[in-house]
């Protein structure tokens, strides 16, 4: 087994934790010692132990760490947060060598843990090949606001419904279990008030129990006009309400209205870069989307397309604003989920 080897192996553990760590990153690691594998582990959950440590609490005795070499997908980082400094404990552990899958981009870290494990003579080698574990976190630190993500599911014709009013549902079963994957990799998810009526949504992460679910937002122009009795309201987790006008009564105790004279997308972007939510997922509807899309702000765009055509008067695909900026994407990849197929696609810049 070579470098990069060990490393894929950190990086299958640092995404058992998916969806659990916001706004902490995924961070995997283990630790080797004569090609054998002594430990591995991985951060569970935000605010506990980080993935070094949890490696070498795996340790039947803590001498074994001495000469070994950790790999870890994620610079050991240097502060105290809620959390003490894991380079200290890899240093203490006697662990000859770390090789690393990427700097933290995070400020407080940004290359601190590498320095202070070169000061305390312990070998580092940044190796790469793991920055697509946090694609957000990292985008996060580096542009100081979140990886915005359209979904939206199309037929053949690249209509999103029938007949503009009613829902239609689209994609398999298997398609439809990948965008649960997709709302557990997001820490919120928005749609429009038009949205919300015609589909009436749950938005939920039905394939793991998260102890904190994606933060479920609505665009509306009078939050007072939202029908309370939708399905969105009577699930777990934060809903905000972003609104012109505020609320004249209480919902519930999970529904926070946010006002503000005009939320375009610029304002929605920068208004969660401030509450430190780092990753967006847009699910719809049509003109949101293409809201965001003239705005020059979705970075990551994935579409299923079904094997059916609906012809007619069916609402098309992202519509109904001018593109005003134009976004070079590139192809990420192309996946078939029985009868459908999923593109997803990137801004270059991203
Ligand atoms: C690591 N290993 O497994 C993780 C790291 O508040 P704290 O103490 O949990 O610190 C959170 C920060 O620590 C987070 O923003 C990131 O910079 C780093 N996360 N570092 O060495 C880990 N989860
Ligand atoms: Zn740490």
């Amino acid at each position: 087994m070579q470098d990069k080897d060990y490393m894929q192996m950190a990086a299958q553990e640092a995404v058992k934790a998916e969806g659990m760590t916001w706004t902490n990153p995924l961070v995997g690691a283990v630790l080797v010692k004569n090609e054998q594998v002594l430990a591995t582990g991985y951060h569970h959950q935000y605010g506990r132990e980080h993935a070094e440590v949890n490696t070498l609490a795996h340790l039947s005795d803590p001498k074994e760490a001495q000469g070994a070499t950790l790999y870890v997908t994620l610079e050991p980082c240097s502060h105290y947060g809620k959390q003490p400094p894991c380079c200290k404990k890899v240093a203490e552990a006697g662990i000859k060598r770390v090789v690393i899958g990427q700097v933290d981009p995070h400020q407080i870290v940004a290359g601190k843990g590498i320095k202070y494990l070169e000061s305390h003579g312990v070998q580092t080698e940044v190796i790469g090949g793991t920055e697509n574990l946090n694609v957000a976190y990292n985008f996060f630190y580096r542009q100081k606001r979140p990886f915005v993500t359209l979904k939206y599911a199309m037929s053949i014709d690249g209509k999103i419904n029938a007949a503009g009013k009613t829902r239609t549902l689209l994609t398999g079963d298997a398609a439809q279990i990948d965008v649960q994957r997709l709302r557990l990799q997001n820490q919120a998810i928005l749609i429009g008030a038009n949205t919300l009526r015609i589909d009436n949504p749950l938005l939920t992460v039905r394939i793991k129990n998260l102890p904190q679910p994606p933060i479920k937002i609505v665009l509306t122009r009078d939050a007072n006009q939202l029908d309370f009795s939708s399905q969105i309201f009577k699930t777990r987790g934060e809903i905000w309400l972003l609104s012109t006008t505020n609320l004249s009564q209480k919902v519930t105790e999970n529904v926070h209205c946010y006002t503000a004279a005009n939320w375009t997308p610029t304002k929605i972007v920068q208004f969660l870069a401030e509450h430190e939510i780092q990753s967006l997922l847009v699910e719809g509807g049509s003109n949101v989307q293409a809201q965001f899309v003239a705005a020059g702000l979705a970075d990551e765009i994935v579409t299923y397309v079904a094997p059916l055509v609906l012809g007619g008067t069916g609402l098309p695909a992202v519509f109904g604003q001018p593109a005003a900026t134009k976004s070079d994407y590139q192809l990420l990849d192309v996946k078939r989920f029985n009868q459908d197929i999923r593109i997803r696609v990137r801004r270059k810049e991203c």
